[in-house]
């Protein structure tokens, strides 16, 4: 059984968790969340680190004795420090933790004050009116619980696109490996890139489909087969995740990928178009009668609909047939567009790296600039600058500037929009910056007239550039807040500020519907990857493949301009 680091990520995190619960040592509960984060970060998986005998221990807040757990971890694949915690404390009391509104705090007093031990406990004491009784528990608190409550019942397990893609990727390369496989590709939803992923739907192409199957049904993380056919197959892993393979001969590669690539309303959309053309589109091939006519490539496929090739980002019928009919397919944008990266952090708040290692892996990655924009002050968890602080930054990069060659740091920051929508730093200071990001980072639950209210009335600040994380959700922890987007996006477009695609993998915002929303009503978008290591500038990656489900090319994102064009783009005039 493989254990990934998300795994073991998520196991600290819980055993953080549950030590809350029983209030114990609060530096242990934070080296647990502190190794977390570092674990999450890793650009290798902790099981290779092992296996060529690197040392944890030279992680940043990994000591000697989180290392040896880690070890265990991978060893066994259980962690028994989580598992004796588990003993001790009621299961749906740490369910509960994970209700919004809740916290270890609250879950405490429940438990000691009303014995509620579960979801359903809370249910029926809220409903009661005994909860309301509790100091900490406002009606406001309460109804915001009673309405997380609700939203969980209907909500289905599906994973955020990076972590079924660090399922996805190890099995693929397993499955090249064996006998007679020449083809292993994730299609379904993963790889129209949409942010949350159902199930992984794999295709293999092979002369025989039942040695694929056999060998895929033994894989280690497989713990159940559902079905085991000739060429199908559905299996559910440790985690609860479920995978479909499909074994298919070469010829057939290109109609079965654009079949089982979806979104189904798209295939069922191009099946339609076929039939009127007298063809039948299944995912074998393309047939004529009885004669096979396509179906090795997408291409083909496409081809004998009267249709260019279409991506698999835009095949969610939402008018991408049309545009491929009329020849007005989107030129989606492409990473290799990108010319920096307008929203990072250092060291100075709450990033890893200095100001210099951000700048040097910006150029790595072959940018052109790199904004630096750490919190401001308002924000005291991340350490925030003041005036003073960021004047002292701004110096530093200075300085950097001149030394550094083929990159520009780009002076900025992130500043808090405050409740009243004014922004926590005084336009004397903002001024004297490259460009200024802006962002919502509490007060999240207004009346969705006053939160846009709020944030237009920042966006009236002449030095207004970008608008940060614009919904604030967080993908299966934090609906977005109520925001009336058609406002915004008309306020941006008016004011020349720019919208940003938040490309952190649990954030993803704008989503898809939105940065089309934006690009239709002429609004510019920013790419950005609000990275808090040198590594996380690749996330990138995701913030793309967001935007160009949202229709986006190069020419709406304000970091695919060389440097002088941005200049004149953050004058907003
Ligand atoms: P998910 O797994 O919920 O994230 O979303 P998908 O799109 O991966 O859906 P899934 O796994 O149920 O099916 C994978 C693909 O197979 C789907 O995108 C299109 C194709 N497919 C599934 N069922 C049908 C169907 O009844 N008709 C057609 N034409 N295609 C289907
Ligand atoms: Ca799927
Ligand atoms: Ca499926």
């Amino acid at each position: 059984m493989t254990v990934y680091n998300a795994d073991i990520a998520a196991m600290f995190v819980r055993t953080a968790d549950l030590l809350e619960l029983q209030e114990a040592n609060p530096f242990r509960i934070r080296a647990y969340r502190q190794a977390a984060r570092t674990i999450d970060e890793l650009p290798k998986s902790l099981t290779s680190m092992l296996k060529e005998g690197e040392d944890l221990s030279e992680l940043p807040h990994i000591g000697k004795d989180l290392a040896g757990k880690i070890a265990d971890i991978v060893n066994t694949g259980h962690f028994n420090v989580m598992d004796e915690l588990e003993r001790e404390i009621p299961p749906g009391l740490v369910d509960l933790l994970y209700v919004e509104g809740l916290g270890p705090k609250r879950v405490s007093a429940l438990y000691k004050n009303l014995d509620i031990k579960n979801p359903g406990d809370l249910r029926r004491a809220a409903m009661s009116g005994k909860i309301q009784k509790l100091p900490r528990f406002s009606d406001k608190i309460t109804q915001k619980i009673v309405h997380a409550l609700d939203a969980r019942g209907t909500q289905q397990k599906r994973l955020k696109w990076v972590r079924a893609e660090q399922i996805a990727g190890p099995m693929i390369e397993w499955l090249k490996k064996i006998n007679g496989v020449k083809q292993a590709i994730v299609a379904g939803s993963f790889r129209r890139r949409q942010d949350t992923v159902g199930d992984l739907d794999i295709l293999v192409t092979c002369k025989k489909g039942t040695p694929v199957i056999e060998q895929f049904v033994k894989h280690e993380d497989v713990t159940e087969i559902v079905s085991q056919g000739k060429t199908r197959s559905t299996v559910i892993l440790g985690n609860g995740f479920q995978v479909d393979l499909r074994v298919v001969p070469e010829i057939s590669y290109g109609a079965a990928l654009h079949y089982f690539t979806g979104s189904k309303a798209h295939n069922i959309a191009v099946r339609e178009m076929g039939v009127k053309r007298g063809l039948k589109i299944n995912e074998y091939g393309v047939y004529k009668g009885e004669k096979r006519i396509a179906g090795r490539t997408e291409q083909e496929v496409y081809k004998q609909v009267g249709l260019p090739y279409i991506e698999p980002e835009i095949r969610e019928k939402r008018g991408e047939l049309e545009a491929a009919k009329e020849g007005k397919l989107p030129n989606l944008v492409d990473i290799r567009d990108i010319r920096g990266d307008l929203h990072s952090h250092t060291s100075a708040t709450d990033g890893r790296a200095t100001l210099r290692e951000m700048a040097e892996a910006a150029k790595e990655r072959g940018y052109e600039y790199l904004a630096i924009t750490d919190h401001s002050q308002h924000l005291t968890v991340a350490n925030g600058l003041d005036e003073k602080r960021l004047r002292k930054q701004c110096a530093e990069i200075d300085r950097l500037n001149e030394k550094l060659k083929g990159i520009t740091i780009l002076k900025s920051i992130e500043v808090d929009i405050l409740a009243d929508g004014t922004l926590d730093l005084p336009d004397s200071v903002l001024k004297e910056l490259d460009l200024r990001v802006c962002a919502v980072h509490y007060k999240f639950d207004l009346p969705a007239e006053k939160q846009t209210d709020r944030i237009i009335r920042a966006m009236d600040n002449p030095y207004f550039n970008i608008l940060a994380h614009p919904t604030g959700r967080l993908i299966g922890e934090r609906s977005a807040y109520r925001l009336d987007m058609e406002r915004i996006v008309k306020a941006a477009r008016e004011r020349a500020c720019a919208l940003e695609v938040n490309a952190q993998p649990e954030r993803l915002d704008l989503n898809d519907i939105n940065c089309r929303m934006a690009k239709e009503a002429g609004v510019m978008l920013s790419i950005s990857t609000d990275a808090h290591t040198t590594g996380q500038l690749d996330y990138m990656r995701l913030g793309i493949a967001q935007a160009r489900r949202g229709w986006i090319e190069a020419t709406d994102v304000v970091n695919t301009l060389p440097l002088t064009k941005l200049r004149k783009i953050l004058k907003r005039s």
